[in-house]
């Protein structure tokens, strides 16, 4: 099938006929990892900043932690800290696009006036019966991402008969669902850490082209720092940059148009690195 290769994001359009790199800003007091924690709005701005003169495309702003057992943010808290950094990024930064990871309809609503570019959901509209219907009205990119459970719980005995074809299944059915209220650009995300064991996260990431293959369209990965990195090394998640950048190569050797990484520099070596072995490709 062929693949889509632009986004629409309001108009300014994103070509990932090349890997992009999506920068992660956590604007909150509990993330996984330190490298994306930026309470202070300055210091966010100034994270943002370094991350887009690395070569970030998306800067991906979240205001609730979804790791495994955090703790649900009120829905004004989780205003306050997103809507105003989405404003200023977007006015300051028109050569980027600004995403948002947000679960909840009116925080997609607030940031898309604000200037959001696309919106990344973890729980593919099960945890706010509003946020498809958000969506399509905003007309924005939507990162569909799969999850087994809520990140309260997900963790706790993840089952799967088979986890790839589960995975593709959950996307055909709710891309159907997606495009039947009128989303057009869709990104798919197998949520590697969400509901998922070790072995199932691998799984995942060994078999990652038949998502695009089989749909057309594009696959984000999120692995920066996890746990599926951190078990196998035995390592912390500061430890884990190195398990990262391993697992960004398979990920794009396997097709995936967006990495959603903290340490923007190296992943943005490592698609130059994907590119030149590509180009080795090419009979003489
Ligand atoms: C992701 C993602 C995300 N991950 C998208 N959005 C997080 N689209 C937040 C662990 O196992 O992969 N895709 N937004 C962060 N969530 C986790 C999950 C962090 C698991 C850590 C783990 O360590």
């Amino acid at each position: 099938m062929m693949q889509q290769s632009t986004l629409n994001c309001r108009g300014r359009l994103l070509d990932l006929s090349a890997p992009v790199v999506m920068g992660i800003l956590n604007v909150t007091p509990d993330s996984f990892f330190d490298g994306g924690r930026h309470e202070d709005p300055d210091h966010a701005f100034r994270q943002a900043e370094k991350m887009i003169r690395e070569g970030a495309r998306i800067i991906d702003v979240g205001g609730a932690s979804s790791r495994p057992g955090a703790d649900t943010v009120p829905e004004e808290e989780e205003l306050r800290r997103v809507v105003p950094l989405v404003s200023q990024l977007a006015a300051a930064f028109p050569e980027i696009v600004v995403s948002v990871d947000t679960w909840r309809a009116s925080v997609a609503r607030e940031a898309a006036a604000a200037g959001a570019g696309i919106l990344n959901d973890i729980s593919a509209g099960c945890m706010d019966d509003n946020l498809y219907p958000e969506v399509a009205k905003s007309g924005l990119p939507y990162v569909l991402m799969h999850m087994q459970g809520t990140p309260a719980t997900m963790q706790q005995a993840p089952v799967y008969d088979d986890v790839v074809t589960e995975v593709l299944d959950f996307f055909i059915a709710e891309t159907g669902r997606l495009r039947t209220l009128g989303v057009t650009d869709i990104v798919l995300d197998p949520g590697f850490g969400f509901g998922k064991t070790v072995e199932h996260n691998y799984r995942l990431l060994n078999h990652l082209s038949l998502f695009s293959s089989v749909t057309g369209l594009p696959v984000l990965a999120g692995l920066s720092r996890k746990s599926m990195i951190c078990k196998v090394l035995k390592v912390n998640p500061a430890q884990a940059l190195n398990g990262t950048t391993a697992l960004h190569m398979v990920a794009l050797q396997q097709g995936a148009k967006i990495l959603r990484v903290h340490d923007v520099k190296e992943a943005v070596e490592v698609i130059r690195l994907w590119e030149a072995v590509e180009a080795g490709k090419t009979c003489s």
